[in-house]
């Protein structure tokens, strides 16, 4: 495992693991052969703690991702995009705890997960500390984002964890429809007025270098690539993901009229992809570290509906008590 350095500078191995050469050996093996490994199984503790990592801030962000988006079902434009979105949003809570039951598999609880989420400790995806501010960001979010996700997470169905590449292959489903609909948005405001054009040219122009974040530091500066290639948690690194986007992207805000707001972007004819401009690192590296524009928001939304959803769990808790006693009574 290497350790993690967010201020970008290269990071260095950990000290050498001390695990049992004979079964860390037969664990390799296992991986190169594109085997999943399962819960019970033996596995490095660097693998098991890499996965919780990556599993918890990944359902963190289903979770937290549900807020800009849940900001706009009740001004949706007509009854048929709220119902949509509304699925959405209820898509991506599903997402979340697939997630969130995956990580358990590792020995990780719900509420240590909670608690590292509610105090700031977890991370999540960055895209989720931009705010939402027009019926366009909606479309921009569908349309980029779940790209952008789906781009990270199509190779994540072969991830060498059973119960995480499981939980993929129905949230990669999913999100197929989330980017469509999102595409769909964006058509019919480009196709519009002059001013639902503007709208929808303002969201790329926001939402553009944001979601090339997503797939995370460039691979000379990501700490974690190296390992997680290596145990097939991750099948392609975030260099290579991030130009799948734009090769994949670029022309679709073409084929809308809309301009990728990159005077750099070109179509290289020798390497058969786009070459684009650098990304803002500086600005990522802020939003990791909690200073995103709406990180405070975000952070006091999720206490509230923590706080709020007390009494449901408080509820749960009589009625499995009730029901546990009544069995004892039965027997
Ligand atoms: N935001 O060594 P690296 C969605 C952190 S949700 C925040 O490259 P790794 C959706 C990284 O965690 C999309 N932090 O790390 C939901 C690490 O710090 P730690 C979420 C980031 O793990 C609702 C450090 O930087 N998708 O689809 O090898 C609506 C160094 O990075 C980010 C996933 O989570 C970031 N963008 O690679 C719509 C996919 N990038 O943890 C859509 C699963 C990096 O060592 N995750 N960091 O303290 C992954 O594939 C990988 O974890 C990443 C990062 C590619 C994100």
């Amino acid at each position: 495992m290497y350790t993690t350095d967010l201020s970008g500078k290269k990071a260095k191995p950990e000290a050498a693991i001390t695990e049992n050469p004979a079964k860390l050996a037969a664990f390799e093996a296992r991986v190169a052969a594109d085997e999943f490994i399962e819960p019970k199984d033996w596995m490095p503790e660097a693998y098991r703690k890499t996965l919780i990592r990556q599993i918890s801030q990944h359902a963190h962000s289903e979770i937290v991702g549900m807020l800009p988006e849940g900001n706009w079902i009740t001004r949706a434009p007509n009854l048929r995009r709220k119902a949509i979105l509304l699925a959405k949003v209820q898509d991506e809570a599903g997402h979340g705890l697939y997630l969130y039951c995956a990580a358990e598999t590792l020995g990780v609880s719900r509420d240590e997960m909670t608690e590292a989420l509610l105090s700031g400790k977890a991370k999540y995806s960055t895209i989720f500390n931009y705010p939402t501010l027009t019926w366009a960001d909606i479309g921009a979010i569908g349309w980029l984002v779940d790209g952008a996700a789906i781009m990270n997470q199509v190779p994540l169905q072969r991830t060498s964890y059973g119960p995480y590449a499981r939980a993929m292959v129905r949230i990669c489903k999913e999100e197929s429809f989330h980017q469509r609909q999102g595409y769909e948005i964006m058509m019919h405001l480009a196709a519009g007025t002059d001013a639902q054009k503007r709208m929808a040219q303002d969201a790329l122009d926001r939402w553009w270098w944001p979601s090339l974040m997503m797939f995370g530091p460039p691979d000379d500066k990501s700490p974690n690539t190296e390992q997680s290639m290596r145990w097939r948690i991750k099948r392609d690194t975030n260099d290579e993901l991030r130009q799948k986007f734009v090769d994949i992207t670029a022309p679709q805000a073409e084929a809308i009229g809309l301009s990728v707001p990159d005077p750099a972007l070109k179509w290289n004819e020798t390497r058969g992809a786009y070459d684009f401009g650098d990304v803002d690192w500086e600005e990522f590296y802020a939003v990791v570290r909690g200073e995103g524009p709406v990180a405070k928001e975000r952070n006091q939304a999720r206490v509230k509906a923590w706080e709020n959803g007390a009494w449901v769990r408080e509820a749960a808790r009589v009625h499995a008590e009730k029901r546990a006693n009544a069995k004892i009574a039965a027997e």
